[in-house]
This record gives C-alpha cells, structure tokens and sequence, in this order.
C-alpha cells in the first residue's frame, strides 16, 4: 500500500461487563460498557469498484478482499471483517474499494470483546465512508449476526451493543429482549475497577459457548411444557425451575439456575450502582463468579485462583471472571488506595502459582465507536 493518508479514523473500544454473563442471549439483562482500550481503523476509498487491502499494523498481517466474492476466510480475523462485509452487502450495494489500516490497543482473548469492537468499527466506518444510512442499531445487529455466520459463535447482543452505544463514565442497564436501556453513573469512588488478565485462554471458549446456548434452549423447551408463556429463561423464574428439575439433566438444571440468578444479580447491581451500595455490588460480583464456575463451567483454575485470592485480600469488595469464559480478565472492585498493593501482591502470587504473568489496567469507561 502507498503511505497512508486516511479519509477517516474510527475508534471503536473493547468493553467491561459489571455483571451478566451469556444472559444476553437468554434475553436477559446485561450491565456493560466500553472502556478506553480500543481498536483504531484508518479508511480511505481507493477509487476501485471493489478490490478492498485491509491491513493490521499491530500484528503485521493484510489481506485483500473482492467485493464481488465474499466468502469466509482460513484465518479467523479475517472473517470478523468478511463477516461484516457480507451482512452490509446484503443491506445495500453501496460500498466500493477501499483500504484500511487496523491498530489496535485490545488485550485479544482476554474476555474485553475485541471481537465486537473489529466489526463494530469495520460497520461505522463503511456505513460513515460510503454514506450507506445505516443506523446504531443496524450496526449492532449485523455484526452480531457477521459473528454467527463468519465465526460461527452464536454470541448474543451485549458486546456490539456496549461497543456502539456505551457513553464514558455510565455502564449501560441493557435489556437484551426489548433493547430498551438506561444508562447509569459509575459512581464508585473510593473503590475502582481493576481489571486483572490472567493471560490465559482456553480453547474451549468458542465450543463451549455455542454447547452453553444449546443447554439453555433445552431448558426452555422442558420448562414452556409447564409454563407455555416462557420463551427465554428471561422469563422463568426459581420456582419454576425447580417445579421442573426432575424433568431435566442435572447439567440443564444448573445451567438455568445460573441464568434464573445472574439475571437477578444484574438488577442488583443496577440497583446497588444507583444507591452507591459498594459492598452489595462487591457480593454480587463474587456470587456471579460461584456461579459461572460451578453451576455454568466456564471458569478456569487460573480465574478461580484470582478471584479466591481477591477475597481474602482487605480492601477487595468483589471480583468474578469477565466475558465469555475460560480464562481473559477477572474484573474486581477495589479501594483506591490500596489498589497498587493488590496488582502487585496477586501478581506476585499468581506467578508463583502458574508461572504466567498478570497484566492489569484500569477499567476506564469511555464513549462508544465513534468517528475520531
Ligand atoms: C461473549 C459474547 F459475545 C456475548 O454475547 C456474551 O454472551 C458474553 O460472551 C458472555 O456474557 O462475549
């Protein structure tokens, strides 16, 4: 490619979680938002009908792209982009050739949606590039749905949606049925969110998840016989649940549970967030950790191991793995003041036990994608 004189720059970030693991795609509740870390795109139309260079400076890899032949690529990175490409094309027409140059600032597999943030930017800055019309929520919707065919992980909504519509210094209360959300004020001074990569990511995490949304589908099947009005576990509650335990797999069963509580949890939080009841949300962190772990399994030892340590460390309120599962960033709610202490000693600790590093940032909320 020539030097690069870019017609527009697009920063489209990673997000944190608060709380609500895989209740998205159950309908449930989610509590998300975009952080400072982010994925950076350089756009320029190259005069072309539809011969298209996209380039990753950060891991110093390109490809070419035609858009009369979209298909899905070997290389797993790409297809975040195909992916997008396609669903825009089945949209409209109206993108031509283009280059693009991706920096990224996105810790990837460690459960902050790099992911979302690829194909979020790659949609708004088509959508701004060649003036397609799309809409926020267009651009949310089709690069989840670029997810399930070109990746082929049947995510839910939570991580398009934080990456496009988060605003700085609020996690969003999304409800992932209605899509109607609120946005409130991370007000958490004297504590702060650190985030902790435990730099470990299991491969299990792709398979696993798309297992996790069959099981949960089953439940709903078993649970709709004895309440026809349920159609997503958003809607059954802990009684039902157990009205129909003996109808289910023990596996089935906990992974309902899990769901039935994490929902609540997010309510919680939400709850505990406007009331400034840090303690209350440092509980519900650990409760939703339990949970992942031993009712949904998709924790890691490495995870647990962060997470058992944070509670016995003074000044640590709560902290739960973040994202997906197996692995990535723990997030937890720390005092500020004795947060430097904390990285160092669990990172000192951690090594020790796995001989693998820690890295650590802070959870700073930031605005979603955006034209920069
Ligand atoms: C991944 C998915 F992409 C999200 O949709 C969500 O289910 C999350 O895992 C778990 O909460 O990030």
């Amino acid at each position: 490619m020539k030097p690069f004189t870019p017609e527009l720059t697009v920063a489209s970030p990673g997000r944190i979680n608060l709380i609500g693991e895989h209740t998205d795609y159950n309908l449930g509740f989610v509590l998300p938002t975009a952080i400072d870390k982010k994925i950076t795109f350089q756009f320029r139309r190259n005069g072309t009908d539809h011969d298209c260079k996209v380039r990753s400076l950060t891991y110093d890899t390109s490809f070419q792209i035609d858009l009369k032949l979209i298909e899905p690529s070997e290389n797993e990175w790409e297809n975040y982009i195909l992916g997008v490409l396609y669903e825009i094309s089945k949209r409209t027409n109206k993108v031509r050739g283009f280059d693009c140059e991706i920096s990224s600032t996105l810790p990837v597999g460690s459960g902050v949606s790099s992911s979302a943030a690829l194909e979020c930017g790659m949609a708004f800055g088509l959508n701004e590039l060649f003036d397609l019309g799309l809409s926020s929520m267009d651009i949310i919707t089709l690069s989840r749905d670029a997810e399930h065919l070109y990746v082929g992980t049947q995510c839910g909504i939570m991580d398009q949606f934080a990456s496009v519509m988060s605003k700085a210094d609020h996690v969003i209360l999304l409800d992932c049925k209605s899509l109607k959300h609120t946005y409130i004020p991370a007000v958490l001074s004297p504590y702060k969110l650190v985030l902790l990569n435990s730099n470990v990511t299991h491969n299990l995490a792709s398979s696993e998840y798309n297992t996790r949304r069959k099981e949960c589908e089953e439940g709903v099947a078993i649970l709709q016989k004895k309440e026809p009005s349920v159609n997503s576990l958003r809607d059954a509650n802990s009684e039902l649940l157990q009205a129909c335990k003996g109808e289910m797999s023990d596996t089935v069963y906990r992974r309902c549970k899990f769901i039935i509580e994490e929902n609540q949890r997010v309510l919680g939080a939400a709850d505990a967030l406007k009331n400034n009841e840090p303690e209350l949300l440092g509980t519900l962190l650990y409760q939703g950790h339990h949970g992942l772990s031993k009712l949904y399994e998709i924790g890691c030892e490495e995870t647990d191991y962060l997470v058992d340590f944070a509670k016995d460390y003074d000044g640590v309120l709560g902290a739960r793995q973040m994202g997906g599962g197996f692995g990535g960033c723990t997030i937890n709610l720390v005092r500020e003041d004795v947060a430097d202490a904390y990285v160092e000693s669990i990172s000192e600790a951690y090594f020790k036990q796995f001989g693998i590093r820690l890295s650590s940032f802070d959870g700073i909320l930031a605005d979603g994608t955006s034209a920069v």
